[in-house]
């Protein structure tokens, strides 16, 4: 039985919309000015990024030139569009070519939903930082992702309407992103959450890590990417993607709703500025007046985040408990942690590992654990 999880990743979108330097900035360091460097992308560019708790995933950077479209809607189309996990579709914001760009979006999602119905669609209206000072309440975005939601819903219709599928389990989400700041950490943050094998009980585990710290908030980051895997603490215990959504709901305005996005881009232009330097990025902790932070690594691929307000709670304790609980944690991380018990878990609960990398169900998380 494979203990690794691949995900077939398309990412498509026309020629110079940011796909290589989003890929760029997010899985091989580069810095936002390094991409003006970058050459076209000629056909479909593959690369395996492993991820935590045994996921591949397998991207598939499609050059974005219409010859190469042409191709992938026509000979290639079986090989492109089977299997698919999910779909990351660039636009280029500052694009004069709207009508067109939609004509080759709908025919790309009408392919892929015949062939890879389940499979969840992220668009990522991209470049938002050439525009955003002309247009601050993001008009502009809101239009777009409006006709982008009508694209989906004809797709569906017509694809229905032909009896081809019977139903399309993914759905299509919309950000914008700017590889220039933080949105590009939010976006792809959220798309590797719903790929990340029992996601669910990682986050369980983070809250009860979270609790013992006396913290009111515990993130877990990708130990490469920085990318959020998973967070835990009110009002933030929801699916990131939800997460705006969720803190307006609760009233929680006050938070800067990206402000773990924040971290990530800082810390990894800091740990670039280390490497240059030869040295070595460990962590990071701090005591405040209202609160105490700690950031630091909790097993090889992860590094979490514990935030603090409780005057009881020194650094040194924080840290030791994150001590303390990583080999519990790293069991995540490795293909043994299949199916044993987990010392951790109320009521010493069977930890199952879903090698298939669905969500499931039958574990609920301990948030919604009744006592
Ligand atoms: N201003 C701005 N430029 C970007 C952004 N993303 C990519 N670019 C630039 O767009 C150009 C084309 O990017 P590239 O990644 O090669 O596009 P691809 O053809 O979709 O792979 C490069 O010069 C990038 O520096 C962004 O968010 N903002
Ligand atoms: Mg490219």
């Amino acid at each position: 039985m494979s203990s690794t999880s691949r995900k077939k990743v398309l990412l498509m979108g026309k020629s110079g919309s940011g796909k290589t330097s989003m890929r760029s900035v997010i899985f091989s360091n580069y810095t936002a000015r390094d991409t003006r460097r970058l050459g076209a992308t000629i056909d479909v560019e593959q690369s395996a990024v492993r991820f935590l708790g045994g996921l591949v995933l397998n991207l598939w950077d499609c050059g974005g030139q219409n010859a190469f479209v042409d191709n992938y809607l026509s000979s290639q189309k079986d090989t492109i569009f089977s299997n698919v996990a999910v779909l990351i579709y660039v636009f280029d914001i500052t694009s004069t070519e709207w009508e067109g760009d939609l004509r080759y979006f709908e025919d790309i999602l009408f392919a892929l939903r015949e062939n890879s119905p389940d499979a969840g669609v992220w668009v990522l209206i991209n470049k938002m930082d050439l525009v955003d000072k002309e247009d601050p309440k993001r008009r502009k975005y809101d239009e777009r992702k409006s006709d982008l939601l009508a694209v989906d819903e004809r797709v569906r219709k017509d694809l229905e309407e032909e009896g081809k599928i019977e139903g399309i389990g993914g759905v299509l989400r919309c950000f914008p992103t700017s590889i220039w700041d933080e949105s590009l950490y939010k976006a792809w943050s959220s798309i590797i959450h719903t790929l990340i094998p029992n996601i669910g009980l990682i986050t369980s585990h983070l809250t009860y890590l979270r609790d013992i710290c006396l913290s009111v908030e515990a993130v877990l980051f990708e130990a490469e990417t920085f990318l959020v895997i998973a967070k835990s603490g009110s009002p933030l215990g929801c699916d990131p993607s939800d997460l705006d959504q969720v803190e307006v709901t609760n009233g929680a305005r006050e938070l800067d709703q990206q402000r773990f996005e924040k971290i990530s881009e800082i810390i990894k232009g800091f740990k670039k500025t280390c490497q240059r330097n030869h040295e070595q990025y460990h962590g990071f902790e701090a005591k405040f007046d209202d609160c105490t932070v700690v950031l630091e690594p909790l097993t090889r691929n992860t590094y979490i985040l514990l935030v603090s307000v409780d005057p009881r709670a020194e650094t040194g304790a924080l840290l030791y408990n994150v001590h303390q609980a990583s080999p519990h944690m790293a069991e995540f991380a490795t293909k043994h942690s299949l199916s044993q018990k987990c010392g951790l878990c109320r009521g010493n609960k069977e930890m199952k590992y879903d090698v298939k990398g669905d969500d499931d169900d039958s574990l609920p998380a301990w948030d919604g654990a009744k006592p």
